[in-house]
């Protein structure tokens, strides 16, 4: 693809990122107060690879993050300007709430992020529901957004970093709101971009793109989506120079560049963790319990969410058990489900097909010492998703979109000296970079229980050819270097537009 796709690696590592302040944006937050019904205060750190990721950087760079308030007591800590220094056992930087109604975060959060431009982004149309009124109430915060922003920035000297989907207006909305001394502003892109004739469903599509256009920087995680983004402003707005070559767009007067990002893990972290006594033991354990006797365990870890086509994969799976019943009782599937976006009824239905399909599968397969499906509907910790990466001979990925795919590459972290096999979705972001992997199409059930069955069959050099492969691509892109990229670009173009 002739779009640029950036890793890390090939960055210059020697110059020193800007040291103006970083305001930070994103629907989340780092922390939450919450006051639990004996008036007790705690802080909890919400799940989520995002805030996870960002928390260090900001933690050493200092500046603000800007999120929505969702904590109960989050105002009852914070100052006059909605302000509250983090983290809390030693506050390295200001944490700005924004704060929502109940009706703002359904209209806002519920109905347009996540019930019109997730599934749209992820191109499944028969999930997409777009209400216009729910509409300007996004606009209405991407503006509170905005203007926090500004207020944040003063002077001008800072560099704002917008994240995904929620937020798609904030960019354009501070170049309206502000004349002159603007702050450097770029945006990372969580979930896919769709192509044209897709997003053309949205009928604020439009409106989207010049949001987006108000960054100086836009970035995505492959090259793909950069050039689905790029077709679509050539094919949607009028009035925008798309220049293919060099990925940028230049529209009312203003040139945003748009790079490949691909986000990584922290992987010397989920090294370590998977190296710990506990979770090698926990990890035994796992095994000693699913399977037994020399059986085989394969593993899926997923938010019960659409994209991620864990049905699809609970199909492959009993197409393997009645293809092959050689394969019965010598092989678990253990699916690590927590529900997410349970306010949403698609979500609700689906948690119910997957408890169902896996029931069905046990059922008619299942003896009194084998269970084929282990469904448990939990947001497990950390070190606990490390024993079960750690533990499991084949993992499957099986998204029908997905922007990368961090849990692909926590398993690979994870399988140091393992012989783990890991069968990608070739729709998943992840799918670009890792050579190692068995891809499938997660829509052709019978294709990808073949593939389950190649991966269980493996013999143990190719196992470890492709880990190997997988792990050096992997080390090659941690969440440093991606983020390294990222800054080392910000400071490039924040030279050249002075
Ligand atoms: P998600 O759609 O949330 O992220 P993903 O990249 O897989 O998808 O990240 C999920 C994170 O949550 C992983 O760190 C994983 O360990 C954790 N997780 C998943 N299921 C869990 C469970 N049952 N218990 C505990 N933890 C669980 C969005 C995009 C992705 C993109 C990321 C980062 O949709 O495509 O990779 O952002 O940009």
């Amino acid at each position: 693809m002739p779009t640029a796709t950036t890793t890390g690696r090939a960055r210059s590592r020697s110059r020193r990122s800007t040291r103006e302040p970083l305001i930070l944006l994103s629907n989340r937050e780092p922390f939450e107060h919450n006051r639990g019904g004996d008036g007790e205060l705690s802080i909890t750190r919400p799940a989520g690879g995002l805030t996870s990721a960002l928390q260090p950087l900001m933690a050493s760079r200092g500046g603000t993050w800007v999120a929505w308030g969702s904590g109960s007591a989050d105002f009852d800590v914070t100052d006059d300007g909605d302000t509250v220094r983090v983290p809390p056992e030693r506050p390295r930087y200001r944490l700005r709430r924004i704060r929502l109604t109940p009706e703002e975060v359904q209209a806002y959060y519920v109905e347009s992020a996540n019930r019109a431009l997730w599934p749209l982004c992820h191109l499944q149309l028969n999930h997409f529901a777009f209400d216009y009124r729910a509409w300007q109430v996004y606009r209405q915060v991407n503006h509170r957004f905005a203007r926090a922003a500004l207020e944040e920035a003063r002077d001008g000297h800072a560099t704002v970093w917008v994240h995904d989907y929620h937020l798609s207006y904030v960019a354009g909305a501070i170049r309206r709101l502000r004349g002159g001394g603007i702050p450097f502003v770029h945006q990372f892109w969580h979930i896919p971009w769709p192509p044209a004739d897709i997003l053309r469903a949205l009928p604020v599509a439009r409106r989207v793109l010049r949001g987006l256009l108000g960054n100086d920087l836009l970035e995505f995680q492959t090259g793909r989506y950069v050039l689905n983004f790029l077709t679509s402003v050539a094919d949607l707005l009028p009035g925008a120079r798309v220049d293919l070559e060099r990925s940028t767009v230049r529209y009312d007067g203003r040139v945003t560049v748009v790079r490949a990002y691909p986000i990584s893990i922290d992987v010397a972290a989920w090294e370590r963790r998977a190296a710990q006594r506990g979770v090698v033991e926990a990890a035994q354990r796992l095994r000693r319990r699913h399977a037994p006797g020399g059986a085989e365990l394969v593993l899926g870890v997923d938010r019960i969410d659409y994209s991620k086509g864990i049905p699809q994969r609970l199909e492959a799976f009993a197409r393997l058990l009645q293809e092959s019943p050689a394969w019965r009782g010598k092989v678990t599937f253990l699916q690590i489900a927590t529900p997410s976006r349970s306010e949403i009824p698609a979500y609700q239905e689906l948690e119910r097909e997957v408890i169902e399909t896996a029931a069905t599968i046990n059922a008619r397969y299942g003896t009194p010492e084998w269970v084929p499906v282990v469904l448990l509907r939990e947001n497990a910790d950390a070190d606990t998703l490390a024993a079960c990466y750690r533990a499991a001979d084949v993992c499957i990925v099986s998204s029908l979109q997905d922007g990368m795919n961090l849990v692909a590459k926590e398993f690979i972290a994870c399988q140091r000296g393992g012989r783990g096999v890991l069968v990608l979705s070739r729709f998943a972001g992840a799918a670009e970079e890792m050579d190692g992997a068995l891809l499938i199409n997660p829509y052709d059930v019978g294709a990808s229980a073949r593939a389950l069955e190649t991966a269980l069959g493996m013999g143990e050099r190719e196992r470890k050819l492709r880990l190997q492969a997988m792990r050096r691509q992997l080390k090659a892109n941690t969440i440093r270097d991606w983020m390294r990229a990222i800054f080392d670009d910000v400071d490039r173009l924040r030279r050249k537009s002075r």
